[in-house]
């Protein structure tokens, strides 16, 4: 009986709950943090160490993605990574490509703040096959890019203007387009290495106006930018540059 029970809690956990979760979470008023894991830039055979780090960290969730993976590492990084955690493994995919049946989740992204149908639409399209061939529990996200201070690669790949953090009612608005299209996510992003992390006015403002989970990245690189995410709206933070620059850094994250 214990076996069964327990079995049945790691699937549910691993295979339709990641939403659910982060609800629960939002309820319970506990915050969340993923560590992004770029396929282009890790190496495996210090994945056993960054791991340890992880795991005696706050963070909750592991998202992997990057703008591109021209080697084709997504699949061997996250069958590498679900050997060493349990924590949720989603995909956060700069393109069709970086798609694989072995994460737990996919955040279906829109770009909202572009204007190019590659990758509001057309990539969506194409992942359709792949997606129906797993059981990757598919969360419909609204992906927003504001100016971060630097162009980006998301930028660049997307061929799409990020928009502009003083245009605060616009950001709000592309939010709010993307929750009344049935978004289950906002991910507002300033963009991977970003020079400036999405503003807290801004973040608050989205929060106050959606009812769905916000989520919140790019140029997080201390616990005071990341305190200052949460409490200013962000259900979920994501940071990646800050590990693979120092892993010092989860030292100032610790449970
Ligand atoms: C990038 O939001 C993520 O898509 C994380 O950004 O790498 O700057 O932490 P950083």
């Amino acid at each position: 009986m214990i076996l069964i029970k327990y079995r049945f809690q790691i699937s549910i956990f691993a295979t339709v709950n990641i939403y659910n979760n982060i609800l629960f979470s939002i309820k319970k008023e506990e915050k969340l943090l993923a560590v992004l894991i770029d396929p282009e830039k890790v190496a495996i055979k210090k994945l056993p160490n960054f791991f340890a780090k992880v795991h005696q960290s706050i963070a909750t969730h592991i998202f992997v993605g990057g703008s591109t993976d021209a080697d084709k590492q997504t699949d061997t990084v996250v069958l590498a990574i679900k050997k060493l955690t349990h924590l949720p493994v989603v995909l956060f995919p700069g393109n069709v490509s970086q798609i694989t049946k072995n994460a737990d989740g996919i955040l279906f992204l829109s770009l909202l703040s572009g204007r190019n149908p590659e990758y509001l639409i057309e990539q969506q399209i194409k992942s359709i096959p792949l997606l129906k061939e797993t059981e990757l529990e598919i969360i419909p996200t609204g992906y927003i890019l504001v100016d971060g201070g630097k162009e980006t690669t998301t930028q660049k790949v997307s061929n799409t203007k990020p928009i502009a953090q003083k245009n605060i009612n616009l950001i709000k608005n592309t939010a709010l387009a993307g929750a009344f299209s049935g978004k289950k996510l906002i991910y507002l992003e300033a963009g991977s290495g970003a020079k400036l992390p999405v503003e807290s006015t801004i973040i608050n403002l989205v929060k106050s106006n959606l009812s769905i989970p916000l989520i919140v990245g790019g140029g997080i690189r201390t616990k005071k930018q990341l305190d200052n995410a949460f409490s200013s709206g962000a259900d979920l933070v994501v940071i990646g540059t800050a590990f693979e620059n120092d892993e010092a850094f989860f030292e100032d994250l610790k449970k």
